[in-house]
Protein backbone atom coordinates (compact mmCIF):
# COMPACT_ATOMS: atom_id res chain seq x y z
CA UNK A 1 0.00 0.00 0.00
CA UNK A 2 2.55 2.06 0.79
CA UNK A 3 4.77 1.83 -2.23
CA UNK A 4 1.28 2.07 -4.52
CA UNK A 5 1.26 5.68 -2.59
CA UNK A 6 4.44 6.45 -3.31
CA UNK A 7 4.23 5.86 -6.60
CA UNK A 8 1.43 7.86 -7.29
CA UNK A 9 2.91 10.79 -5.75
CA UNK A 10 6.45 10.05 -7.98
CA UNK A 11 4.13 10.39 -10.79
CA UNK A 12 2.25 13.11 -10.08
CA UNK A 13 5.16 14.91 -8.73
CA UNK A 14 6.83 14.06 -12.27
CA UNK A 15 3.47 15.11 -14.21
CA UNK A 16 3.48 18.64 -12.11
CA UNK A 17 6.93 18.95 -13.52
CA UNK A 18 6.49 18.42 -16.92
CA UNK A 19 3.86 20.96 -17.12
CA UNK A 20 5.97 23.41 -14.99
CA UNK A 21 8.27 23.02 -17.71
CA UNK A 22 5.99 23.16 -20.31
CA UNK A 23 4.42 26.54 -18.60
CA UNK A 24 7.92 28.12 -18.24
CA UNK A 25 9.31 27.56 -21.77
CA UNK A 26 5.68 29.13 -23.25
CA UNK A 27 6.17 31.97 -21.10
CA UNK A 28 9.63 32.24 -22.69
CA UNK A 29 9.88 33.91 -26.26
CA UNK A 30 13.18 35.54 -28.10
CA UNK A 31 11.40 38.19 -29.64
CA UNK A 32 10.26 39.14 -26.12
CA UNK A 33 13.55 38.92 -24.70
CA UNK A 34 15.90 40.68 -27.54
CA UNK A 35 13.32 43.49 -27.75
CA UNK A 36 13.74 46.84 -26.14
CA UNK A 37 17.70 46.01 -25.76
CA UNK A 38 18.77 46.26 -29.92
CA UNK A 39 20.78 49.55 -30.87
CA UNK A 40 19.06 52.71 -31.81
CA UNK A 41 19.41 54.15 -35.20
CA UNK A 42 22.98 55.71 -35.11
CA UNK A 43 24.80 54.06 -32.26
CA UNK A 44 27.95 52.48 -32.41
CA UNK A 45 27.55 48.75 -33.30
CA UNK A 46 30.85 47.76 -31.55
CA UNK A 47 30.85 50.45 -28.78
CA UNK A 48 29.14 47.91 -25.57
CA UNK A 49 30.49 44.71 -26.69
CA UNK A 50 33.24 45.12 -28.76
CA UNK A 51 31.75 43.32 -31.25
CA UNK A 52 29.25 44.04 -34.18
CA UNK A 53 25.97 43.95 -31.91
CA UNK A 54 23.56 45.02 -35.09
CA UNK A 55 25.27 41.65 -37.07
CA UNK A 56 24.77 39.46 -33.70
CA UNK A 57 20.87 40.72 -33.19
CA UNK A 58 20.14 40.24 -36.89
CA UNK A 59 21.20 36.42 -36.79
CA UNK A 60 18.15 34.98 -34.43
CA UNK A 61 18.83 32.27 -31.57
CA UNK A 62 18.59 29.48 -33.98
CA UNK A 63 20.87 29.29 -36.75
CA UNK A 64 22.36 26.83 -38.44
CA UNK A 65 26.66 26.89 -38.77
CA UNK A 66 28.78 24.54 -40.45
CA UNK A 67 29.56 21.33 -39.27
CA UNK A 68 33.80 22.13 -39.52
CA UNK A 69 35.20 18.43 -37.82
CA UNK A 70 37.11 16.42 -40.08
CA UNK A 71 34.75 13.98 -41.88
CA UNK A 72 36.31 10.97 -40.15
CA UNK A 73 34.80 12.57 -36.69
CA UNK A 74 31.33 11.45 -38.06
CA UNK A 75 31.66 7.74 -37.86
CA UNK A 76 33.26 7.76 -34.29
CA UNK A 77 31.05 6.16 -31.86
CA UNK A 78 30.51 6.84 -28.18
CA UNK A 79 28.93 5.17 -25.18
CA UNK A 80 25.35 4.88 -24.75
CA UNK A 81 25.42 5.42 -20.97
CA UNK A 82 27.50 8.70 -20.96
CA UNK A 83 26.92 10.71 -17.45
CA UNK A 84 25.23 13.90 -18.14
CA UNK A 85 26.80 17.15 -17.42
CA UNK A 86 26.24 20.99 -16.00
CA UNK A 87 26.91 23.45 -18.27
CA UNK A 88 27.95 26.75 -16.16
CA UNK A 89 28.17 30.02 -18.14
CA UNK A 90 28.91 33.05 -16.66
CA UNK A 91 28.78 36.41 -18.32
CA UNK A 92 28.98 40.56 -17.28
CA UNK A 93 26.95 42.68 -19.35
CA UNK A 94 26.51 39.91 -22.53
CA UNK A 95 24.47 41.24 -25.24
CA UNK A 96 21.55 39.00 -25.17
CA UNK A 97 21.64 37.97 -28.26
CA UNK A 98 24.92 36.15 -28.03
CA UNK A 99 23.89 34.60 -24.48
CA UNK A 100 20.75 33.47 -26.14
CA UNK A 101 22.21 31.94 -28.88
CA UNK A 102 25.16 30.05 -26.49
CA UNK A 103 22.01 28.62 -24.52
CA UNK A 104 20.21 27.86 -27.53
CA UNK A 105 23.06 25.76 -29.54
CA UNK A 106 23.55 23.61 -26.29
CA UNK A 107 19.94 22.84 -25.91
CA UNK A 108 20.22 21.84 -30.11
CA UNK A 109 23.19 20.56 -30.95
CA UNK A 110 23.73 18.30 -27.50
CA UNK A 111 22.11 14.85 -26.33
CA UNK A 112 19.33 15.88 -24.03
CA UNK A 113 20.24 13.60 -21.70
CA UNK A 114 23.69 14.62 -21.32
CA UNK A 115 22.41 18.07 -19.94
CA UNK A 116 21.21 18.21 -16.51
CA UNK A 117 21.56 21.42 -16.23
CA UNK A 118 22.52 25.26 -17.51
CA UNK A 119 23.57 27.11 -14.54
CA UNK A 120 24.22 31.17 -15.45
CA UNK A 121 25.75 33.00 -13.18
CA UNK A 122 25.21 36.62 -14.02
CA UNK A 123 28.35 38.73 -12.66
CA UNK A 124 26.47 41.93 -11.41
CA UNK A 125 25.09 42.73 -14.88
CA UNK A 126 23.54 46.22 -14.89
CA UNK A 127 20.16 44.65 -15.44
CA UNK A 128 19.32 41.97 -13.63
CA UNK A 129 16.58 40.92 -16.27
CA UNK A 130 18.77 39.37 -18.53
CA UNK A 131 19.27 36.33 -16.79
CA UNK A 132 16.58 36.22 -14.77
CA UNK A 133 14.32 36.13 -18.29
CA UNK A 134 16.65 33.23 -19.22
CA UNK A 135 15.93 31.00 -16.19
CA UNK A 136 11.96 30.62 -17.76
CA UNK A 137 13.79 28.49 -20.65
CA UNK A 138 13.90 24.61 -19.26
CA UNK A 139 16.75 23.52 -17.66
CA UNK A 140 18.27 26.68 -17.07
CA UNK A 141 18.89 28.36 -13.81
CA UNK A 142 20.02 31.88 -12.71
CA UNK A 143 22.65 33.05 -10.04
CA UNK A 144 23.15 36.43 -9.79
CA UNK A 145 26.23 37.93 -7.73
CA UNK A 146 25.61 40.58 -5.18
CA UNK A 147 28.30 42.53 -6.14
CA UNK A 148 30.90 41.99 -9.16
CA UNK A 149 33.13 38.87 -8.58
CA UNK A 150 35.23 38.36 -11.72
CA UNK A 151 35.01 34.58 -14.01
CA UNK A 152 36.90 33.21 -11.15
CA UNK A 153 34.77 32.97 -8.18
CA UNK A 154 31.30 33.49 -10.38
CA UNK A 155 32.74 29.61 -12.40
CA UNK A 156 32.90 28.56 -8.60
CA UNK A 157 29.96 29.38 -7.36
CA UNK A 158 28.34 27.67 -10.50
CA UNK A 159 30.44 24.73 -10.40
CA UNK A 160 29.00 24.38 -6.36
CA UNK A 161 25.70 24.36 -7.14
CA UNK A 162 26.10 21.74 -10.05
CA UNK A 163 24.47 18.48 -9.46
CA UNK A 164 25.63 16.56 -12.69
CA UNK A 165 29.32 14.70 -11.77
CA UNK A 166 30.71 16.66 -14.66
CA UNK A 167 31.11 19.97 -15.26
CA UNK A 168 31.61 22.00 -18.57
CA UNK A 169 32.54 25.49 -19.04
CA UNK A 170 31.31 27.89 -21.60
CA UNK A 171 32.02 31.54 -22.22
CA UNK A 172 28.82 33.37 -22.96
CA UNK A 173 29.07 34.33 -26.46
CA UNK A 174 29.79 30.63 -27.83
CA UNK A 175 28.14 28.57 -30.17
CA UNK A 176 28.00 24.45 -29.82
CA UNK A 177 28.67 22.63 -32.87
CA UNK A 178 27.63 19.06 -34.34
CA UNK A 179 28.32 16.18 -31.30
CA UNK A 180 30.18 19.00 -29.65
CA UNK A 181 29.86 17.29 -26.20
CA UNK A 182 29.89 13.54 -26.92
CA UNK A 183 33.73 13.59 -27.51
CA UNK A 184 34.66 15.15 -24.42
CA UNK A 185 32.71 13.63 -21.92
CA UNK A 186 33.50 9.94 -23.02
CA UNK A 187 37.56 11.29 -22.83
CA UNK A 188 36.77 12.21 -18.96
CA UNK A 189 34.69 9.31 -18.42
CA UNK A 190 37.56 6.60 -19.29
CA UNK A 191 40.06 8.75 -17.11
CA UNK A 192 38.69 11.00 -14.60
CA UNK A 193 41.89 13.46 -14.61
CA UNK A 194 41.54 14.29 -18.21
CA UNK A 195 40.37 18.06 -18.40
CA UNK A 196 39.33 18.36 -22.18
CA UNK A 197 38.92 20.94 -24.05
CA UNK A 198 37.34 21.42 -28.11
CA UNK A 199 39.12 23.41 -30.93
CA UNK A 200 37.58 26.35 -30.51
CA UNK A 201 36.84 28.07 -33.92
CA UNK A 202 36.05 31.93 -34.65
CA UNK A 203 32.66 33.37 -35.28
CA UNK A 204 34.16 36.98 -36.94
CA UNK A 205 33.40 39.89 -34.67
CA UNK A 206 32.19 41.87 -37.39
CA UNK A 207 29.87 39.80 -39.43
CA UNK A 208 29.34 36.58 -36.90
CA UNK A 209 30.36 34.30 -40.03
CA UNK A 210 31.85 31.27 -38.20
CA UNK A 211 35.11 29.67 -39.36
CA UNK A 212 36.89 26.99 -38.60
CA UNK A 213 40.42 27.29 -36.58
CA UNK A 214 42.72 25.10 -37.63
CA UNK A 215 43.12 21.88 -36.29
CA UNK A 216 47.06 21.82 -35.38
CA UNK A 217 47.24 24.18 -32.66
CA UNK A 218 47.62 23.70 -29.06
CA UNK A 219 47.88 26.20 -25.79
CA UNK A 220 51.27 27.55 -25.49
CA UNK A 221 52.48 30.74 -23.71
CA UNK A 222 55.49 32.90 -23.35
CA UNK A 223 57.48 34.33 -19.93
CA UNK A 224 55.38 36.65 -19.37
CA UNK A 225 52.34 34.71 -19.38
CA UNK A 226 50.98 35.93 -22.51
CA UNK A 227 48.40 32.78 -24.11
CA UNK A 228 49.38 31.97 -27.32
CA UNK A 229 48.33 29.56 -29.76
CA UNK A 230 50.73 27.53 -31.54
CA UNK A 231 51.41 24.47 -33.95
CA UNK A 232 51.72 21.34 -32.52
CA UNK A 233 55.49 20.42 -32.79
CA UNK A 234 56.29 18.96 -35.31
CA UNK A 235 57.69 15.41 -34.45
CA UNK A 236 54.19 15.45 -32.73
CA UNK A 237 52.43 16.49 -35.95
CA UNK A 238 54.30 13.42 -38.12
CA UNK A 239 53.58 10.78 -35.33
CA UNK A 240 49.22 11.40 -35.51
CA UNK A 241 48.07 8.72 -38.33
CA UNK A 242 44.73 9.99 -37.09
CA UNK A 243 43.21 13.11 -37.19
CA UNK A 244 40.22 12.69 -34.74
CA UNK A 245 42.63 11.70 -31.85
CA UNK A 246 43.58 13.76 -28.79
CA UNK A 247 46.36 16.92 -28.75
CA UNK A 248 48.50 17.11 -25.36
CA UNK A 249 48.13 20.84 -24.76
CA UNK A 250 50.63 22.42 -21.94
CA UNK A 251 47.56 24.79 -21.14
CA UNK A 252 44.01 25.60 -22.22
CA UNK A 253 42.39 28.94 -23.59
CA UNK A 254 40.82 28.96 -20.77
CA UNK A 255 36.68 29.33 -21.22
CA UNK A 256 35.17 26.18 -22.76
CA UNK A 257 36.89 23.04 -21.36
CA UNK A 258 34.69 19.82 -19.72
CA UNK A 259 36.61 18.39 -16.21
CA UNK A 260 34.99 15.74 -13.63
CA UNK A 261 33.54 17.94 -10.53
CA UNK A 262 35.10 15.83 -7.65
CA UNK A 263 38.52 16.43 -9.79
CA UNK A 264 37.81 19.96 -10.23
CA UNK A 265 37.19 19.93 -5.87
CA UNK A 266 40.09 17.29 -5.49
CA UNK A 267 42.62 19.74 -7.21
CA UNK A 268 41.35 23.01 -5.07
CA UNK A 269 38.97 24.22 -8.44
CA UNK A 270 40.35 28.08 -8.72
CA UNK A 271 42.61 30.29 -6.68
CA UNK A 272 39.45 32.71 -5.39
CA UNK A 273 42.19 35.42 -4.98
CA UNK A 274 41.89 36.23 -8.47
CA UNK A 275 40.02 39.03 -9.55
CA UNK A 276 37.91 40.30 -12.44
CA UNK A 277 39.97 38.24 -15.78
CA UNK A 278 42.86 36.63 -16.65
CA UNK A 279 45.32 34.55 -15.32
CA UNK A 280 43.02 31.57 -14.11
CA UNK A 281 43.79 29.41 -16.91
CA UNK A 282 47.83 29.11 -16.41
CA UNK A 283 46.83 28.43 -12.85
CA UNK A 284 44.35 25.53 -13.94
CA UNK A 285 46.67 24.23 -16.03
CA UNK A 286 49.92 23.84 -14.20
CA UNK A 287 48.25 22.59 -11.28
CA UNK A 288 46.00 19.58 -13.53
CA UNK A 289 49.54 18.54 -15.27
CA UNK A 290 51.73 18.98 -11.87
CA UNK A 291 49.20 17.20 -9.61
CA UNK A 292 48.70 14.09 -11.69
CA UNK A 293 46.02 14.68 -14.76
CA UNK A 294 46.72 15.93 -18.43
CA UNK A 295 45.30 18.50 -20.54
CA UNK A 296 43.59 17.55 -24.04
CA UNK A 297 42.08 19.14 -26.96
CA UNK A 298 39.65 17.02 -28.90
CA UNK A 299 38.96 18.27 -32.47
CA UNK A 300 36.37 16.52 -32.99
CA UNK A 301 34.23 18.55 -30.81
CA UNK A 302 33.92 22.18 -32.34
CA UNK A 303 32.78 25.03 -30.10
CA UNK A 304 33.03 28.74 -31.96
CA UNK A 305 33.41 31.63 -29.98
CA UNK A 306 33.92 35.31 -30.60
CA UNK A 307 37.43 36.15 -30.15
CA UNK A 308 37.71 40.63 -29.18
CA UNK A 309 40.39 42.87 -29.32
CA UNK A 310 39.28 44.79 -26.12
CA UNK A 311 37.68 43.93 -22.58
CA UNK A 312 34.46 45.68 -23.29
CA UNK A 313 33.94 45.72 -19.42
CA UNK A 314 36.12 47.33 -16.64
CA UNK A 315 38.09 46.53 -14.09
CA UNK A 316 37.67 48.12 -11.32
CA UNK A 317 41.76 48.00 -9.92
CA UNK A 318 42.95 48.42 -13.64
CA UNK A 319 43.37 45.76 -16.53
CA UNK A 320 47.13 45.88 -15.78
CA UNK A 321 47.27 45.60 -12.26
CA UNK A 322 44.36 42.81 -12.16
CA UNK A 323 46.57 40.75 -14.45
CA UNK A 324 49.41 41.03 -12.41
CA UNK A 325 48.01 40.04 -9.56
CA UNK A 326 46.47 37.06 -11.28
CA UNK A 327 49.28 35.99 -13.05
CA UNK A 328 51.39 36.84 -10.38
CA UNK A 329 49.80 33.93 -8.05
CA UNK A 330 50.25 31.79 -10.54
CA UNK A 331 53.73 32.59 -10.87
CA UNK A 332 54.40 32.50 -7.24
CA UNK A 333 52.52 29.62 -6.14
CA UNK A 334 53.64 27.17 -9.22
CA UNK A 335 56.83 28.12 -11.05
CA UNK A 336 59.40 27.19 -8.44
CA UNK A 337 62.66 28.58 -9.54
CA UNK A 338 61.23 29.52 -13.18
CA UNK A 339 59.36 32.62 -12.31
CA UNK A 340 62.32 34.93 -12.05
CA UNK A 341 62.14 34.89 -15.91
CA UNK A 342 58.31 35.86 -15.64
CA UNK A 343 59.71 38.78 -13.80
CA UNK A 344 62.51 39.46 -16.33
CA UNK A 345 59.69 39.38 -18.50
CA UNK A 346 57.12 41.14 -16.96
CA UNK A 347 59.62 43.72 -15.27
CA UNK A 348 56.07 46.23 -13.59
CA UNK A 349 54.95 42.90 -12.00
CA UNK A 350 57.33 43.25 -9.17
CA UNK A 351 56.39 44.74 -5.92
CA UNK A 352 52.92 44.60 -6.73
CA UNK A 353 50.45 43.59 -4.77
CA UNK A 354 49.22 39.64 -4.91
CA UNK A 355 48.06 38.81 -1.43
CA UNK A 356 48.39 35.48 0.69
CA UNK A 357 49.26 32.84 -0.97
CA UNK A 358 49.81 30.89 1.90
CA UNK A 359 47.02 28.46 1.56
CA UNK A 360 47.65 27.78 -2.41
CA UNK A 361 50.91 26.77 -1.31
CA UNK A 362 49.64 24.46 1.23
CA UNK A 363 47.23 22.81 -1.44
CA UNK A 364 50.19 22.26 -3.39
CA UNK A 365 52.20 20.07 -0.51
CA UNK A 366 48.80 18.72 0.20
CA UNK A 367 48.27 17.72 -3.13
CA UNK A 368 52.12 16.60 -3.32
CA UNK A 369 52.41 18.07 -6.63
CA UNK A 370 55.63 17.54 -9.27
CA UNK A 371 57.54 20.82 -10.00
CA UNK A 372 57.86 23.19 -12.46
CA UNK A 373 61.16 21.82 -13.70
CA UNK A 374 58.61 18.42 -14.21
CA UNK A 375 56.34 20.84 -16.18
CA UNK A 376 59.15 22.05 -18.37
CA UNK A 377 60.90 18.83 -19.09
CA UNK A 378 57.65 16.65 -19.89
CA UNK A 379 55.06 18.62 -20.87
CA UNK A 380 56.58 21.74 -22.57
CA UNK A 381 60.05 21.46 -23.40
CA UNK A 382 59.65 23.79 -26.36
CA UNK A 383 59.43 26.70 -24.24
CA UNK A 384 62.61 27.98 -24.39
CA UNK A 385 64.88 29.14 -21.35
CA UNK A 386 65.83 32.55 -21.58
CA UNK A 387 69.37 31.19 -19.92
CA UNK A 388 69.88 28.87 -22.60
CA UNK A 389 70.11 31.58 -25.55
CA UNK A 390 73.09 32.66 -23.50
CA UNK A 391 74.90 29.33 -22.68
CA UNK A 392 75.68 27.84 -25.69
CA UNK A 393 75.69 23.64 -25.59
CA UNK A 394 77.81 24.12 -28.22
CA UNK A 395 80.55 24.97 -25.68
CA UNK A 396 79.15 22.97 -23.05
CA UNK A 397 81.89 20.64 -22.17
CA UNK A 398 81.31 17.40 -19.97
CA UNK A 399 79.75 19.47 -16.35
CA UNK A 400 81.51 22.65 -17.27
CA UNK A 401 79.89 25.92 -19.42
CA UNK A 402 81.49 28.40 -20.70
CA UNK A 403 78.97 31.30 -19.51
CA UNK A 404 77.85 34.69 -20.74
CA UNK A 405 75.80 37.49 -20.31
CA UNK A 406 74.81 38.76 -23.51
CA UNK A 407 78.19 39.89 -25.32
CA UNK A 408 80.21 39.21 -22.81
CA UNK A 409 82.05 35.73 -21.58
CA UNK A 410 82.53 35.57 -18.25
CA UNK A 411 84.45 32.31 -18.18
CA UNK A 412 84.05 28.12 -17.83
CA UNK A 413 82.49 27.38 -14.80
CA UNK A 414 80.27 24.41 -13.48
CA UNK A 415 76.86 24.24 -14.90
CA UNK A 416 74.15 25.63 -12.66
CA UNK A 417 70.84 26.87 -12.88
CA UNK A 418 68.05 25.13 -15.03
CA UNK A 419 70.32 24.44 -18.06
CA UNK A 420 72.28 22.17 -15.92
CA UNK A 421 70.22 18.99 -15.52
CA UNK A 422 68.40 19.07 -18.51
CA UNK A 423 68.95 15.81 -20.30
CA UNK A 424 71.40 16.61 -23.20
CA UNK A 425 69.37 15.45 -25.82
CA UNK A 426 66.88 18.41 -25.31
CA UNK A 427 69.29 20.84 -24.60
CA UNK A 428 70.85 20.38 -27.93
CA UNK A 429 67.16 20.85 -29.64
CA UNK A 430 66.91 23.99 -27.79
CA UNK A 431 70.20 25.22 -28.82
CA UNK A 432 69.45 24.09 -32.93
CA UNK A 433 66.58 26.32 -32.40
CA UNK A 434 68.26 29.44 -30.74
C1 LIG B 1 39.82 33.89 -22.49
C2 LIG B 1 38.84 32.78 -22.15
C3 LIG B 1 38.09 33.14 -20.90
C4 LIG B 1 39.06 33.28 -19.74
C5 LIG B 1 40.11 34.31 -20.13
C6 LIG B 1 41.21 34.43 -19.12
C7 LIG B 1 38.20 31.38 -24.06
C8 LIG B 1 37.31 31.22 -25.21
N1 LIG B 1 37.99 32.50 -23.30
O1 LIG B 1 39.32 35.19 -22.63
O2 LIG B 1 37.10 32.20 -20.56
O3 LIG B 1 39.61 32.04 -19.41
O4 LIG B 1 40.72 33.98 -21.36
O5 LIG B 1 40.71 34.78 -17.90
O6 LIG B 1 39.04 30.55 -23.83
N2 LIG B 1 33.14 37.58 -17.21
C9 LIG B 1 32.49 37.64 -15.99
N3 LIG B 1 32.89 38.59 -15.08
C10 LIG B 1 33.91 39.46 -15.32
C11 LIG B 1 34.60 39.35 -16.55
C12 LIG B 1 34.19 38.40 -17.47
O7 LIG B 1 31.57 36.89 -15.74
O8 LIG B 1 34.21 40.27 -14.47
C13 LIG B 1 32.70 36.58 -18.20
C14 LIG B 1 32.48 37.11 -19.62
O9 LIG B 1 31.19 37.67 -19.76
C15 LIG B 1 32.72 35.87 -20.46
C16 LIG B 1 33.76 35.11 -19.64
O10 LIG B 1 33.75 35.65 -18.34
O11 LIG B 1 31.57 35.08 -20.57
C17 LIG B 1 35.16 35.27 -20.25
O12 LIG B 1 35.45 36.62 -20.48
P1 LIG B 1 35.91 37.14 -21.93
O13 LIG B 1 35.03 36.59 -22.97
O14 LIG B 1 36.05 38.60 -21.85
O15 LIG B 1 37.32 36.45 -22.01
P2 LIG B 1 38.17 36.02 -23.36
O16 LIG B 1 37.35 35.20 -24.25
O17 LIG B 1 38.78 37.25 -23.88
MN1 LIG C 1 35.20 35.15 -24.48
Amino acid sequence: MITHVSKKEMFHSFAFQMIFQLLKWLTFTNKAYLAGKQLKPGDDPYREHAFNLQESDRLGSERAIRDTRHYRCASLNYDTDLPSTSIIITFHNEARSTLLRTIKSVLMRSPPSLIQEIILIDDFSSDPEDCQLLSQIPKVHCLRNGRREGLIRSRVRGANTATASILTFLDSHCEVNTDWLQPMIQRVKEDHTRVVSPIIDVISLDNFAYLAASADLRGGFDWSLHFKWEQIPIEQKMARSDPTQPIRTPVIAGGIFVMDKSWFNHLGQYDTHMDIWGGENFELSFRVWMCGGSLEILPCSRVGHVFRKRHPYDFPEGNALTYIKNTRRAAEVWMDEYKQYYYSARPSAQGKAFGSITDRLTLRRKLNCKPFRWYMENVYPELRVPEQEAVSSVLKQGGSCLETRGIDILGLAECRGIGASRPQSQVRDQALKV
